[in-house]
C-alpha cells in the first residue's frame, strides 16, 4: 500500500518515529499506551449462552437488558462498560434454523440505542435501522426469522453513535444452526468455539479511552478475545472449530498461526463454504466472520500455538503488542471423532449475464465527512431500487487516501465476483455480507435482492466512518414496511 506523508500523519503513523498530532490531541495523548499487562496469562473464556425466557411451538423469547457495569479487563482495575446483560461481549444466542426468535432489548443505559442483528434477513422494522432508536427507559421486541445457518452478531447501530456504543461493549454473537451442518460431524459442543476479537485502549485508571482521531478511526493497543486481553486457551490435541468475528471498530486483522500451519477455513460471513480452504493467512476486516478448523493433533503436548496478526500500515498501530491476539496451549490428549469433510455445503453461484443491472457506489471523503457517491446519510433519500428477487451487480469502489472500507450490505447474502478484475481470495468464495474494499479497488459483488421489500442500509463497517457519515440506503421492491413503523415502547414492559 502506498501512503503519502499526509496520509501517514492522518493515520497517526509518523515516519520519523515522532508521533504527530494533527487533530488537536496532544502528542502525549496519541503516544499514551494502555497499562502494560502480561500477555497469555488470563484464562480464555466463552460468553455465556442465553437461554430463552420462554418458548412455544414456533418461537423462542429472549430478554436482554442494556446496562452499565464495572468489569475487570485489566488485572486489579475496574472498567465501566455498556453491556448486553451487563457483560461484553454480550451473551451468545444459539438458535435452530426456521425456529423464530423474539428478542426483547431493554434500554437501561442513559443513551439511545438501536440493535442490528448482522447477517439476519430481518424485516425493515426489526433490522436496527439507525434512526429507529430505543431511548433510555424504553424497550423494543425484535423479531428474527432465522432462515439460514450462519454466524451472526448483534450490535448497536444508533445513528452517529454506533462506534461509541459498540466500543463501550454493545456487541454479541448469534449462531443459527441446521441439520445439514450438524450432519457434517464438524467439531461441536465444547470444541466449537466463538472468538470475538476487539481492540481497546485503556487509561491508567482502567477506563476506556474513546479516541476516534477526529472522526477518522478508532484503534486500541490491547487485543481482547471474548472480553479477555490476550487470553490463554488450553486445548486438547484434536480438531477445534472456531467461529471468529472481528468486532473491532477500525482494525483489519491478518490472522496466522505461529507454527506456520494452515488455518482450514470452512465458512464465511453467511454460512459454510462449498469445500474447506487451507490458508496461511486469513484477512478479517471489521464485521467479517469466518469459520475455521485448527487441528492440534499434530502438536506434542506442551506446544504453544499463537494466533498472530502482523502490524498493518492501515491500522495506525503505535504498539507492536497488537501483533499477537491469543495463544492455544496443547495440554492434554483426547480422542477425536469429529470429521473434516471434503465437501461442506454447495454455494451455487448467483447467475449473472451481460444484461444484469449494475450500480456503482464510491466510498470516499469530502467536506470533512466520509461519503458514498459524495453523499452523506439522509433517511429521506434512497440511492438504489432493486426489484424484489432481482439480481444486481454492485461495484463497490474504494477511493484513494490510505483508507480501506469494509462495506456491509444489509438484508442480503452476496457473492464476490472479483476485485480489480482478479478472482476473490479462495476463502471469500462463499456467502458474504461484508466486503473488504481496499484503496483504489473496485470490488464487484452480486446479490438477489429479497426476501423482503423495504428500505435497508448499506455502510462502511469502519464504524467511525459509518457514523460520519458513510451510510446510505436502498429500497427493495415497493410498498415494504416502514423501518420506523414499530417504535420502541416505554418501560415497564408487559410479560414476554
Ligand atoms: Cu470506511
Amino acid at each position: 500500500m502506498k501512503i503519502t506523508r499526509r496520509e501517514a500523519i492522518k493515520l497517526g503513523l509518523a515516519s520519523s518515529g515522532a508521533l504527530l498530532s494533527p487533530f488537536g490531541f496532544s502528542d502525549l495523548a496519541l503516544a499514551q499506551f494502555s497499562p502494560q499487562i502480561p500477555r497469555f496469562e488470563q484464562p480464555f473464556r466463552l460468553p455465556p449462552e442465553l437461554k430463552p425466557a420462554r418458548s412455544d411451538a414456533t418461537t423462542d423469547y429472549y430478554e436482554i437488558v442494556m446496562q452499565k457495569a464495572q468489569v475487570e479487563f485489566l488485572p486489579g482495575l475496574k472498567t465501566e462498560i455498556w453491556g448486553y446483560n451487563g457483560i461484553s461481549p454480550g451473551p451468545t444466542i444459539r438458535q435452530q434454523r426456521d425456529r423464530k426468535s423474539v428478542v426483547r432489548f431493554i434500554n437501561n443505559l442513559d443513551v439511545s440505542t438501536s440493535i442490528h442483528l448482522h447477517g439476519m434477513a430481518s424485516l425493515p422494522q426489526y433490522d436496527g435501522y439507525a434512526e429507529d432508536l430505543i431511548p433510555p427507559g424504553y424497550y423494543k421486541d425484535y423479531r428474527y426469522p432465522n432462515n439460514r445457518a450462519s454466524t451472526l452478531w448483534y450490535h448497536d447501530h444508533a445513528i452517529r453513535h454506533t462506534s461509541r456504543n459498540v466500543y463501550m461493549g454493545l456487541a454479541g454473537m448469534y449462531i443459527v444452526e441446521d441439520d445439514v451442518e450438524r450432519s457434517l460431524n464438524l467439531p461441536q459442543g465444547e470444541y466449537e468455539v466463538p472468538l470475538i476479537i476487539q481492540d481497546k485502549k485503556f487509561a491508567i485508571d482502567g477506563s476506556l479511552i474513546f479516541d476516534d482521531r477526529g472522526q477518522r478511526s478508532l484503534y486500541g493497543d490491547v487485543m481482547l478475545v471474548n472480553g479477555v486481553p490476550w487470553p490463554r486457551m488450553e486445548v486438547a490435541n484434536r480438531k477445534y472449530r472456531f467461529r471468529i468475528l472481528n468486532a473491532g471498530a477500525s482494525r483489519t486483522c491478518q490472522l496466522s498461526l505461529s507454527t506456520g500451519d494452515d488455518l482450514i477455513v470452512i465458512g464465511s460471513d453467511a454460512g459454510l463454504l462449498s469445500a474447506p480452504v487451507r490458508t496461511k493467512t486469513l484477512r478479517l476486516a471489521m464485521a467479517e466472520r469466518y469459520g475455521f478448523i485448527v487441528d492440534f493433533s499434530k502438536y506434542p503436548i506442551g506446544t504453544r500455538v499463537i494466533l498472530r496478526n502482523p502490524i498493518l500500515p492501515t491500522n495506525g498501530d503505535i504498539d507492536a503488542r497488537t501483533s499477537e491476539i491469543m495463544c492455544f496451549d496443547v495440554v492434554r490428549r483426547e480422542s477425536d471423532d469429529s470429521s473434516l469433510p471434503d465437501k461442506l455445503r454447495l454455494v451455487q453461484p448467483i447467475p449473472v449475464s451481460a444484461t444484469t443491472p449494475v450500480r456503482t457506489f464510491r466510498f470516499g471523503r469530502g467536506g470533512n465527512q466520509w461519503t458514498i457517491n459524495n453523499q452523506t446519510w439522509n433517511r429521506h433519500r434512497v440511492d438504489a431500487n432493486p426489484n424484489l428477487d432481482g439480481i444486481e451487480i454492485w461495484n463497490l469502489v474504494g477511493a484513494g487516501g490510505g483508507w480501506i472500507h469494509p462495506v456491509h450490505i444489509h438484508l442480503v447474502d452476496l457473492q464476490l465476483l472479483d476485485r480489480n478484475g482478479s478472482p476473490p481470495l479462495p476463502y471469500e468464495r462463499g456467502w458474504k455480507d461484508v466486503f473488504y474494499v481496499g484503496e483504489n479497488q473496485t470490488v464487484r459483488v452480486v446479490a438477489k435482492f429479497g426476501p423482503h421489500t423495504g428500505k435497508y442500509m448499506m455502510h462502511c463497517h469502519n464504524i467511525v466512518h459509518e457514523d460520519h457519515d458513510m451510510m446510505t440506503q436502498f429500497e427493495v421492491g415497493q410498498g415494504g414496511p416502514d423501518p420506523m413503523s414499530v417504535p420502541a415502547q416505554p418501560l415497564p414492559a408487559p410479560p414476554l
